[in-house]
């Protein structure tokens, strides 16, 4: 409307590296950006720092596939997941910033008695902690979405599906953009292209952090990365159980809108969705090895490509745009790890596997609660550290996005 780039008001500001703070939190994604406006916002610390070593966003926050759900398999999940749409449906007011979510449904689809079993299993867990979300047979399912093979004659019937009306998708880096601009707005400094060298621990406690930007005191450091998730932590000396895995996505060119629910299938290996440009959205489970590669790959777009085509052949002339990869940090159970860690002052939210953005703002509300409290809060109790010490797992394996 008129304005040159010159004349936009910057979202958030760059500002020089104060000498402390009271809180560092390593990683400009959803989860560092969220911690810092609820520590703002809900609890009045303001002397915050956000280191990145790229830009906001530009690791998993900009990389996932925006898919939003709660359908967990566990109490503790439900209940941790649920809390973040509830969140995420009033984001766009809270932030002022319009996140585009569309809660269009989000179906799961079951090709055997034995997915079908665990599809009904977490439907009476969710229904039990008052989330919407029930099984439906191969009728229901067409209705839903005309263009899938319903048909009982393909390589992989449906069987049934686990639909859950709440889930949907959401602009993912307008979320990451309403968070720097709200956290800016309360005082928090956004500072990119900083990477973060060292963590300093006295006496058992965090004193400081080293950057390729100069040392900053703090008492505070909260690693909120994924990827480098424990690259940060060893800075400090804490050992993560944590094992990263490339994942990736794809678009296609846009078409009119055809598909309005998330369509997902643990068996094939594959989950779509149709952005409100039109382009197709596809995704896979993490890559079947251990890398820290950003990388495309062929045998990725051969797989999705006959997979969806399985699912819905009339998509058979569509052509993909692009491909890329996000690096997933995947812990033994499929449950984050979040809270204190044994160095005082050296926090963690990380072990985000395939399932950390839509677990944005639940998280930041409950690290920020966890450090201005000195406790975590009940909603993340479950998913501390110790817990693989004292063998008490959140096995979220069966509900974590497709199979893994
Ligand atoms: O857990 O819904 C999910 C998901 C989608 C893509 C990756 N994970």
């Amino acid at each position: 409307h008129g304005l040159t780039g010159a004349e936009w008001s910057r979202a958030w500001r760059a500002h020089p590296m104060r000498k402390s703070y009271d809180v560092v939190i390593v990683g400009g994604g959803v989860h560092g950006l969220a911690t810092a406006y609820y520590l703002a916002t809900n609890h009045g610390i303001r002397n915050i720092a956000v280191l990145e070593k790229g830009y906001i966003g530009g690791g998993g926050s900009g990389r996932n596939t925006a898919i939003l759900r709660s359908n967990y398999l566990t109490p503790e999940g439900v209940r941790f997941y649920d809390r973040s749409i509830k969140l995420y449906e009033r984001l766009a007011a809270d932030l002022n910033f319009n996140v585009m979510f569309s809660q269009r449904g989000h179906l799961t689809l079951a090709h055997n008695d034995a997915s079908l079993r665990t599809m009904h299993w977490r439907a009476e867990v969710n229904k039990l902690q008052n989330v919407d979300s029930e099984v439906i047979g191969p009728d229901k399912i067409k209705e839903l979405v005309p263009y899938l093979d319903t048909s009982t004659t393909t390589r992989y019937p449906i069987l049934g599906a686990l639909y859950h009306p709440p889930g949907g998708i959401i602009r993912h880096d307008a979320v990451v953009w309403g968070y720097a601009r709200t956290a800016d707005a309360n005082g928090v400094h956004i500072h990119q292209k900083t990477e973060v060298t060292g963590i300093d621990v006295e006496g058992g406690r965090v004193t400081g952090v080293q950057t390729d930007q100069g040392r900053i005191a703090t008492p505070v450091v909260v690693n909120c990365t994924a990827g480098w998730a424990t690259l940060i932590s060893d800075m400090a000396g804490v050992r993560m159980p944590v094992q990263t895995f490339p994942l990736q996505a794809a678009v296609t060119e846009p078409v009119k809108p055809f598909l309005d629910t998330v369509v997902v299938s643990g068996t094939l290996h594959v989950y779509v969705s149709q952005t409100d440009r039109g382009e197709l959205v596809f995704g896979a489970s993490v890559d079947p090895f251990a890398s820290y590669s950003m990388r495309g790959s062929l045998e990725f777009t051969e797989g999705v490509a006959g997979h969806v085509l399985e699912l819905m052949p009339a998509v058979s002339k569509m052509r993909l745009l692009r491909q890329w990869a996000g690096l997933c940090d995947m812990t033994p159970d499929y449950s984050p790890i979040m809270g204190p860690t044994e160095v005082e002052g050296f926090y963690v939210d990380v072990g985000w596997g395939t399932y950390g953005f839509k677990a944005g703002p639940v998280s930041g509300e409950a690290m920020a609660d966890c450090i201005a409290n000195q406790r975590p809060p009940e909603i993340i109790s479950a998913f501390g550290i110790d817990r693989f010490l004292q063998g008490r797992l959140v096995g979220e394996k069966g509900a974590a996005a497709v199979g893994h």
